[in-house]
Formats: C-alpha cells, structure tokens, sequence
C-alpha cells in the first residue's frame, strides 16, 4: 500500500505498511482498485452520456463509492468488494450502451477476481498504481491534489443528494476528472486547471448541500447546546448527516431516551426542525480523534452516521452501529431500504438495554447556530460596528482537527485574539477552544458557530455578503482565514477558496504531503498561502493588514 491522502499521514511522506488511521493494507490496495474500476465506469458513462444516456443511480452510486474512500470512512474489505463488482458491472453496462470500441486499457476491461481473497490479492497487484504512473512528481502531486479534492467534493455531493439535491454538471464532472486521471499527456498546468474547477464545481456541491439542509430542517438558529447529561436512556450520534439524525429522533420519539450529539453533530442542534425535539438534548465529547477515550464512558449506543470513525476499543464494540457509507469490520451497519427510510430498532434496543444517565449534571453550555442566515440577519449591524472602527477584524478559525501534535496553535490564536476581533468557526477543528468564554463584544458573541466543515458554504456566502455591503473584494475585507486540514473535504474546501483568488489564508498543522515544494511556492506567490507561524506572529501580522 501507498497512501499519503491525510494529513496524519505517517512521517508525513506516506503509509506503507499500514495506515496511521487504522486503514489495512488489504483495504488501501482495494481502494486503489475500486479507484482504477472507477476511471474506466467514468470514461464509459461520458461516452453514454454523449449518445444521450444518463442513468442517476450509476451516478449516485460513483460518487458515493469515491466518498467511501475518505480517510476514517470505510475500513471493511467485504464493502469494499461489493463497491469493486458493482463498479465493474455498471462499467460494463455503460460501455454496453455507450458500444464503446474495445480497448486494451486496464480500466475498461478488468474483471474483479471472484472470492474475497482473490480480489485482495489482485488488488495488491495494482497497489498504489497512481504513485507510479507518472514521472513527474510536482504533475502527479497536483494530479492527486484535483483527485482529494474531488473526493470532498463527492461527500458533499452524496450528502445532498441523500436530501434529493442533485446537479447533472456536478456528475458529469466528476466522470471527467475521473478519466483524466488515466491520460498521462496531461501536463502541470492541465492538472492546475483541473484541481481550480473541482473547487469551482465543489462550491456547487456545497450549495446543494445548504439548500438541502436549510430546505429540509431550516435555517438554523442560535441556540444554546448542554454540554452535561440529562437522567434517562441515552444514544449518541456521530458524523454528518442530518437525515440519519431527524429519523433517529422521529424514532425515539417517547421512549425515553435522550439524543446526544458527537464530533460533527453539535451544530446540528441550531436547526428548527431538529431542535424542535424535546429529547434532543445535549452534546458529548469533542472532536473524532478522542472517541476511543470519551465514548467509553457513554452509556448507551454510539451510531456513526459518516467519518471521522476509529478502531472501537472493547468498551465500545458490541454497542456501536454504522450507517450510510461509514464501516467497520463486524460492526452492525443499518441500511436504507429503497426509499431511503432506515429502521433504529437495534440501535433503539440496545439503548432502552442499557443504563443510560441516573441523573442531571451541569457542565456548561455552548452556542451554535450561526450558518449564513442567522449572521447576516444581523449584518447591517456588523457593518456599522465595523465601519465605527469598534470591530477591528474577523478571523475565521476553520478545519478539521486531530491527533498529530502543533494543533494547539488553534487554540492560542482563538484565546490570545484581542476583543475587539470576532472569531467565526465551522468543522471539527473548534473542539479545540468551543467551550471557552470569549464573551461578547457590542451585544456579538465573539465566538459564532457557523456548523460542519459541510457549512463553509455558508462561509463564503458571509464573505460575499459582507464584500457586497462593504463594496469591496472579499480580500479587501479586515478578514482573515486560518484553515487546519486533516482528510480530504478540507482538500476540496481549499480548492474552492483558492478557485475564488481568496488570498492570505494559512493554513497547518503541517503541509500536504503531496502538494510539490514547487506548486506551494506558486500558491505563496500568486494568492499568498501561507504555513501557520506562530499564533502571536500571526495575529500581529493579520493586524498590521488592517
Ligand atoms: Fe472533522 Fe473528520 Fe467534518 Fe472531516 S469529523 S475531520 S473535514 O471528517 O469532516 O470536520
Ligand atoms: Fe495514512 Fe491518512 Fe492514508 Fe490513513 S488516510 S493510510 S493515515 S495517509
């Protein structure tokens, strides 16, 4: 195996025998054949496209098997098979309906081996196939950069279309950047161009997504979220997906068991057609990389809805439950039926088996709910407090977190940031700082909540807003972005904000490891993109821009 996609990536060079995260040989080299499946199922569905023949189902299910991919996802080799053989079949459909000409390539015709064994070791015949197939690192290091781009973009796409959001430019784009993973002509500058529109078309997905979101469950609101338990059987959701979430809660409706959020989840309760739940309670733990140390001492059933999911220690295996794309060898999953509906009643079970809280404890509060409705319902305000000179900067602390060590730069530069500057934050990297007190500056909490790193949507639509109120470019605004990435939704984040020439961002905790030295110094010259220094060098360095 070879695979270098996160950012906990080991030595930060690559995995080799073995994931940081806990990916198995065996399930990187059958990711790496799903991906070579994939590129062949892509070519053919262009050519059926171009003869007029569309087919959703082959399209939804592209994406979600890209998605599948993501660090901390699917570690299930049995999965994984069954992603391979539908891949080959729906290929072959395609390349039926498309009467595509044989061709010799490897994509177009290779038959997945038919035992489990036999495909592991067939897939440990093309591992790492993509790190040795083109000479030129700084080429092949963006090539990768477009493919993890668009692998965010294909979550963030499967998330919206699980809520019935879905854009034909958006599928038919992801089989071009798929193909053209396989035509080795193409050149630097062709595969600048390509990661530029993945974050072009990634800003698209998460459009869908908002309109998804708000669509189904409203704009969420700001809304004060318990951090301490509430005495009655408990179930603790983790992830992204909202769905999974309102039919959890439709279905726990009077039993006695109170809903509790986990890693991602915690904005979730901002939302109207969420909060309105009176079991819908509270939020435990922080971010994805403490789960096997908090989660043990939860008591009642853990259900993973999407990544970020880790080895369960024995305290948590037999009471911990997969949905959606998310595996875990062993580990029950509970699946959709065709019209999407899922039944809890082995989730729901094991919670009314369980102890659950014998008692009320408070342990503080948070604030969530400042997606891009809630802020700039509030704009002609914030404009004035800047425009007044009173509100002398905005920092946008976003990303994910994690378990490699310099992270705690997040958490200074929130903590030494002066008052008078507003810190807006979205994904899992604020369980750094999101229970400090940063109070509140002319009637503004100074903390505001925008949600999931699935929200920086709503991020570029406050930029944008605010630009337009200010009568000014976004980078002209007393802005500044500081960005932590961890797995590859941060990657297609990334290319949307630099797809949108937004200039100045840091970003950390360390660099990608596939992105070439050369390409780096590019992006430092061109939108200058920066490493994270230290928190006190760059807090005087965003103030010495105002
Ligand atoms: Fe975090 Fe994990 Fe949301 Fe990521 S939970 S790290 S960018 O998967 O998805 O922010
Ligand atoms: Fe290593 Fe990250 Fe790949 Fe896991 S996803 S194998 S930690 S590079």
């Amino acid at each position: 195996m070879f695979c270098w996609q996160c950012e906990q990536t080991r030595n930060g060079t690559g995995c080799e025998a073995g994931g940081v995260c806990g990916k198995k040989p065996e399930v990187a080299d059958l990711q790496d054949l799903l991906r070579l499946i994939l590129t062949g199922l892509s070519k053919a569905a262009l050519a059926a496209r171009a003869k007029g023949h569309v087919d959703n189902e082959i399209d939804r299910f592209t994406i979600g098997a890209v998605f599948s991919t993501i660090t901390n996802v699917d570690f299930d080799p049995p999965r994984f098979q069954e992603l391979i053989n539908k891949a080959a079949a729906y290929r072959d459909q395609l390349k039926q309906k498309a009467d595509m000409p044989e061709c010799d390539c490897e994509e177009m015709n290779l038959k997945p081996a038919e035992t489990l064994d036999s495909l592991i070791k067939q897939a440990a015949d093309h591992s790492a196939y993509w790190h040795k197939d083109l000479p030129e690192a700084a080429t092949l290091g963006l090539r990768e950069t477009a493919v993890y781009g668009l692998k965010g973009l294909c979550a963030y796409a499967d998330h919206a279309s699980v809520l019935g959001q879905e854009d034909e430019n958006l599928f038919k784009f992801v089989y071009e950047c798929l193909a053209a993973t396989r035509d080795k002509s193409l050149t630097l500058d062709d595969w600048l161009a390509m990661a530029l529109k993945v974050g072009e078309m990634n800003v698209l997905a998460m459009k869908l997504l908002d309109d998804g979101n708000t669509g189904a469950y409203g704009h969420p609101v700001p809304t004060k979220v318990p951090l301490g338990p509430k005495t009655g059987k408990a179930i603790v959701v983790s992830g992204h997906d909202l769905k999974d979430l309102k039919m959890l809660l439709e279905q726990t409706k009077g039993k006695g068991i109170n809903i509790y959020t986990h890693g991602e989840m915690l904005p979730t309760h901002g939302y109207p057609e969420l909060k309105k739940y009176p079991h819908f309670h509270g939020h435990f733990g922080t971010a994805w990389q403490h789960q096997t140390a908090e989660l043990p001492e939860f008591p009642g059933p853990v259900l993973f809805t999407t990544n970020c999911i880790q080895r369960p220690g024995p305290a948590t295996g037999d009471r911990t439950f997969t949905t959606g794309l998310v595996g875990w060898p062993g580990m029950p999953q509970i699946k959709a039926d065709s019209k999407g509906h899922k039944d809890f009643t082995p989730i729901i079970e094991k919670a009314l088996s369980m102890p659950g809280y014998d008692m009320d404890e408070d342990k503080g509060e948070v604030m969530v709910g400042f997606g891009h409705n809630a802020v700039l319902s509030v704009a002609d305000k914030v404009v004035e407090l800047v425009k007044s000179g009173k509100i002398k900067r905005f920092i946008l602390v976003g990303g994910c977190d994690g378990a490699k060590p310099g992270r705690n730069y997040y958490t200074e530069l929130v903590d030494k940031a002066p008052q008078d500057t507003i810190i807006l934050t979205l994904a899992c990297g604020k369980f750094r700082f999101f229970d400090h007190k940063l109070g509140e500056f002319e009637g503004l909490p100074r903390l505001l909540d925008i949600g999931q790193c699935n929200d920086a949507y709503s991020a570029v639509i406050i930029a944008q807003a605010l630009a337009k109120a200010f009568d000014c470019e976004i980078n002209d605004l007393p802005l500044s972005l500081v960005l932590s990435w961890y797995e590859q939704k941060a990657c297609a984040v990334l290319l949307s904000l630099l797809y949108l020439g937004i200039k100045n961002m840091r970003l950390g905790p360390t660099l990608p490891a596939f992105i070439h030295p050369d390409v780096l110094n590019v992006l430092h010259e061109k939108l200058n993109l920066t490493p994270i220094g230290t928190p006190e060098d760059d807090l005087k360095a965003m103030f010495a821009q105002s």
